[in-house]
């Protein structure tokens, strides 16, 4: 029952096979004679790999919301043995509070997504024989507005009755465009004055001074954001 004879040639294929030792325990209970007869047999085996293919990254949400969602993204792939490795753009994704590797890092989970997380993300599978990578995925991560500011030019403290002058609003925001608009109030929001981030005032008249408003909304979130600025305007 245990082998006495021992027979070992090279892999076979031998770009995709790796050795693999395994030791067994050969046992057999004399009882005649009341002890155990024990031996330990190594056996070397041809462990061959199937290499990598298919591979893929899922994102088990849309639509994300930043410091509001968590979104779990999961690698597969086909092959044997397969390791698991993440990317951020071209660095190792580093874990950290937010960011959690899982099921043998085949899992990548980001908490309170920020806009930075966008990537792109992809994972790199390998084995003894061979690697393969994920198209890269990039996350749409909704945000804003934030980072609003308001500037007038030409940028002086008082303006000369009788000139032009532009008020500027500006803020971040995703989705831009269409999601993203400006209100102007004038004076506490007595007077609604324009939906563009940009506001002209021609042959200005000291009737303009006062407090001017721009509110930034992100339509798809429902989220604002305002700033203000006095513009003064003196007699000529
Ligand atoms: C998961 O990834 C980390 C960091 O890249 C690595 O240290 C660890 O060995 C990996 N774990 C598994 C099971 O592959
Ligand atoms: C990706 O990298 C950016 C910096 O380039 C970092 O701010 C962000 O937190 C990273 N995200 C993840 C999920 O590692
Ligand atoms: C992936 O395989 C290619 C050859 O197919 C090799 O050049 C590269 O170094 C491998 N990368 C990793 C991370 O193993
Ligand atoms: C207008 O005048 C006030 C008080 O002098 C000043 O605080 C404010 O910065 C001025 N506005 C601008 C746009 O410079
Ligand atoms: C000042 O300009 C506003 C429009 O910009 C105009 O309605 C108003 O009549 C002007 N006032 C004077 C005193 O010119
Ligand atoms: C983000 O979460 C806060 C607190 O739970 C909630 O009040 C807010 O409406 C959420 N924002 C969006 C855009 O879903
Ligand atoms: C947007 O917010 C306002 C109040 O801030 C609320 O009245 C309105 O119902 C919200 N709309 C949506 C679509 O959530
Ligand atoms: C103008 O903005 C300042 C902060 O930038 C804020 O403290 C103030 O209440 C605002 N005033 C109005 C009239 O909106
Ligand atoms: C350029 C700039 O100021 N960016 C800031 C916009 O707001 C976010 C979050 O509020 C900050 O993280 C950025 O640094």
């Amino acid at each position: 029952m245990c082998l006495s004879v021992c027979y070992c040639r090279p892999c076979s294929p031998a770009g995709l096979a790796t050795v693999e030792q395994k030791r067994y325990v050969c046992a057999k209970r004399l009882h005649s004679l009341g002890y155990n007869f024990m031996a330990i047999v190594s056996l070397l085996f041809c462990s061959f790999l199937v290499p990598v293919s298919n591979v893929t990254v899922r994102a088990n949400a849309t639509g994300l919301v930043e410091l509001n969602d968590t979104v779990s993204l999961t690698c597969s792939a086909s092959g044997s043995s397969l390791n698991f490795h993440w990317f951020n753009g071209s660095n190792d994704i580093t874990v950290n509070e937010r960011v959690q590797l899982s099921d043998e890092n085949r899992t990548l989970t980001i908490s309170t997504v920020l806009r930075s997380d966008k990537g792109p993300l992809y994972c790199v599978v390998s084995n003894g024989v061979s690697n393969g990578t994920s198209p890269p995925i990039v996350l749409d991560i909704r945000y804003g507005p934030s980072n609003i500011s308001l500037t007038v030019s030409p940028h002086v403290a008082a303006h000369r009755a009788g000139s032009d002058l532009t008020l500027s609003c500006s803020s971040e925001s995703n989705p831009p465009a269409l999601y993203h608009q400006y209100f102007w109030t004038f004076n506490n929001g007595i007077n609604f004055v324009g939906m563009s981030s940009k506001l002209t005032i021609h042959y200005a008249n000291v009737s303009n001074a006062g407090w001017y408003t721009c509110a930034a909304q992100n339509w798809l979130l429902n989220t604002t954001s305002s700033t203000n600025i006095t513009l003064n305007v003196t007699r000529e």
